[in-house]
């Protein structure tokens, strides 16, 4: 029988926009801001194409927005500081007006994120975990801001990937235990760091599949969890289908990671991503349906 865990609550306090999770499945869609992105979903600086974009993933029924201007797809150029900046800091402070929910921002580098949290960015995203450099958990805390914390064994452009796992969920849990530890050490709350395997980043595709079945391993953790599978790579080669054509398979892995407790889903496609998880939550988390009998 499976096990359905029972959903933590809490709040994450995302500077002045809360976050409630734990309740129901909360969705991140992603924005772009790149030239280069794999899912050529990027859409470059053009801000009137990001807000945009960012209203209807609001209006169809998304949580937070999460804004890159680096692309980390497997032999990506790595993007200088001032690029970066040049690319995030505009379009988070276009967005942080536009919309009412909270902005992340998905940098590795302090600067950058430092400059978008000035310019009304909510949470930080890091893919390094916290473990690039130690700037980056210090500009959270002086800003109160939550962060995600992403394992990643290495960077996508300096080392080969996949990496070798002695025990691929044991071996990405012992990586997010030093990040929440290295989070706490700066003086963020525990609850206040969402911790990420990192699906597709260093992981062949047999371990990206043992992390999805054994995703609620993470939970033992305490820390709110989240998982970014949208458009992966895994699902083409599960299905042979390119980027663009792997609405399916992201809409599997999202309800199976529901049912393994997850708390935030990262996606390209809002509106069909929304639907699965309020179904998946009725099942999982038993929600009750106004007016409807039983
Ligand atoms: N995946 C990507 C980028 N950032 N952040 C978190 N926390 N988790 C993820 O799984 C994750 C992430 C890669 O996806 P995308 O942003 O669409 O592509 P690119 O990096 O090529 O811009």
């Amino acid at each position: 029988m499976l096990e359905v865990p029972i959903p933590r609550t809490g709040v994450l306090h995302a500077r002045g926009r809360d976050l409630p999770y734990g309740e129901r499945t909360l969705v991140m869609g992603i924005i772009n801001v790149t030239p280069d992105s794999f899912s050529g979903d990027g859409v470059g600086r053009r801000i009137d194409a990001v807000l945009a974009r960012a209203r209807d993933m609001v209006a169809e029924g998304a949580d937070l927005i999460d804004v890159g201007g680096e692309s980390t797809r497997p032999g990506a150029q790595p993007v200088d500081e001032e690029e970066e900046l040049a690319r995030v800091v505009p379009a988070v402070r276009a967005l942080a007006e536009a919309v009412p929910v909270p902005i992340s921002v998905d940098t590795r580098k302090p600067r950058v994120a430092e400059a978008a949290l000035r310019a009304g960015a909510h949470l930080i995203n890091d893919v390094t975990g916290l473990q690039r450099d130690p700037g980056m958990a210090e500009v959270a805390a002086s800003f109160g801001a939550p962060v995600i914390v992403m394992h990643s064994p290495g960077e996508p452009w300096a080392v080969p990937w996949p990496a070798v796992y002695r025990d691929v969920v044991d071996d990405v849990k012992a990586y997010l235990a030093r990040s929440l530890e290295i989070a706490v050490r700066a003086g963020l709350p525990v609850d206040q760091v969402v911790i990420d395997p990192g699906f597709g980043f260093g992981k062949s595709v047999t371990d990206n599949l043992e992390l999805l079945r054994r995703l609620g391993e993470f939970r033992k953790l305490g820390s709110p969890l989240l998982i970014g599978t949208s458009r992966k790579s895994t699902i083409g080669a599960i299905l042979g289908r390119p980027a663009d054509d792997r609405l399916e398979g992201s809409l599997a892995t999202i309800a199976l990671a529901i049912a393994e407790g997850v708390d935030i889903v990262r996606v390209h496609d809002v509106r069909a991503s929304v639907r699965v998880a309020r179904m998946a939550d009725a099942i999982v988390r038993g929600h009750r349906v106004p007016g409807v009998a039983g």
